[in-house]
């Protein structure tokens, strides 16, 4: 299998989160993406390639503009006057407030963003467009006729909707490269999300549409992250009604409701008939994963990629969350290589 990689990745590498109340250093770091490209090279996965730089236009495909714009410029403006420290958004636009977009930089990121995880920093800009340029050159290579690829994209994207960002995420790299398949010739496509949180950003971009098909296996927002989206009643809006497809668990759930939540997305998507199939590949199910409560071990993530491997579709895996950072690459990786057994 190909795996699309860059170095810019690094180059986005926050101080710190609020998390449990306290500045707390980020879980989401550059040893993540590193730690799997080391696997993919160890277990000789397949080549490993750089991205082509494919400009600005697949991220405005499914971003907001003014979005887009903000994250171009954002850094420069926050550290004009000296500020040579990551930003942090502390303050919300939430019911009754109006949503109208301040001038200030400070204002707009707040206006821009879902929570207090996800930091500006000097290195952002070049990290996530460099990550889109991941997601789409490996979506590139399936339309090419290749059966399988995968975007090894840092920073994720599945929280990211199309004028927000949050939980990690920036540009939904997932629904970028889902974009990428229908504009070039994929009629359907499936977009099934397997990281511990749910994918409420790809749940957003494509709520109305009936040619990409969103699934997503997560933790219960009853009591995880993202509180506010992923209960089993979103079925899709307008011409997306039953397109949208939520399996919520229980935090705690056993690795066999975890596989019985599987087996059902996979009947939804062959029911669907796609001709092509995106995976949010998190791997923060992982018993370890110290934000995360499912216990997934080692071997069940092989599982995940023989079970997927049965859809028979042609099939392009993007990297979401992990923070268990030692076993990372084997978790990732383990995916993959059941894909291929
Ligand atoms: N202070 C992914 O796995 N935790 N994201 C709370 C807000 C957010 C996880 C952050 C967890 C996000 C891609
Ligand atoms: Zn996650």
């Amino acid at each position: 299998m190909l795996t699309v990689y860059t170095d810019a990745h690094r180059l986005h590498a926050g101080r710190a989160e609020l998390y449990n109340g306290t500045i707390t250093p980020c879980f989401e770091k550059p040893e993540r993406a590193d730690m799997v490209l080391a696997r993919v090279r160890d277990s000789a996965l397949g080549e490993v390639r750089a991205p082509k730089d494919h400009g600005l236009a697949p991220v405005l495909a499914v971003h907001d503009e003014g979005y887009v714009r903000f994250w171009e410029t954002a850094w420069q403006r926050w550290s004009e006057g000296g500020r040579d420290w990551d930003a942090l958004p502390k303050m919300w636009q939430v019911r009754r407030l109006r949503a109208t977009i301040p001038d200030h930089v400070e204002g707009q990121l707040c206006y821009y963003s879902m929570d207090a995880g996800t930091p500006l920093t000097a290195g952002t800009w070049q990290a996530i467009t460099g990550a889109a340029n991941v997601a789409v050159t490996a979506a590139d290579h399936l339309l090419s006729g290749a059966k399988s690829a995968f975007a090894l994209t840092r920073p994720p994207g599945h929280h990211a909707a199309r004028d927000y960002c949050g939980g990690y995420c920036y540009f939904n790299n997932a629904a970028i490269a889902a974009e990428r398949l229908r504009a070039g010739g994929a009629h359907r496509v499936a977009l099934l999300d397997v990281d511990y949180h749910h994918g409420n950003g790809t749940q957003d971009i494509f709520y109305q549409r009936d040619d990409v098909l969103f699934l997503s296996i997560h933790g219960d927002p009853r009591t995880e992250y993202p509180f506010f989206l992923g209960h089993a009643d979103e079925t899709g809006e307008g011409a997306g009604l039953g397109y949208n497809a939520n399996f919520p668990l229980a935090a705690g759930s056993s690795v066999d409701a975890w596989f019985a939540a599987l087996d059902a997305a996979c009947k939804r998507i062959e029911a669907y008939g796609a001709d092509a199939l995106v995976i949010s590949l998190g791997v923060d199910t992982y018993e370890g994963d110290p934000i995360s409560r499912f216990s997934l071990a080692h071997d069940d993530f092989l599982r995940i990629g023989q079970r997927l491997a049965r859809l028979g579709l042609p099939t392009q895996f993007c990297f979401e969350g992990g923070y268990a950072v030692e076993p990372i690459g084997v978790n990732a990786v383990n995916v993959l290589q059941g894909f291929e057994l």
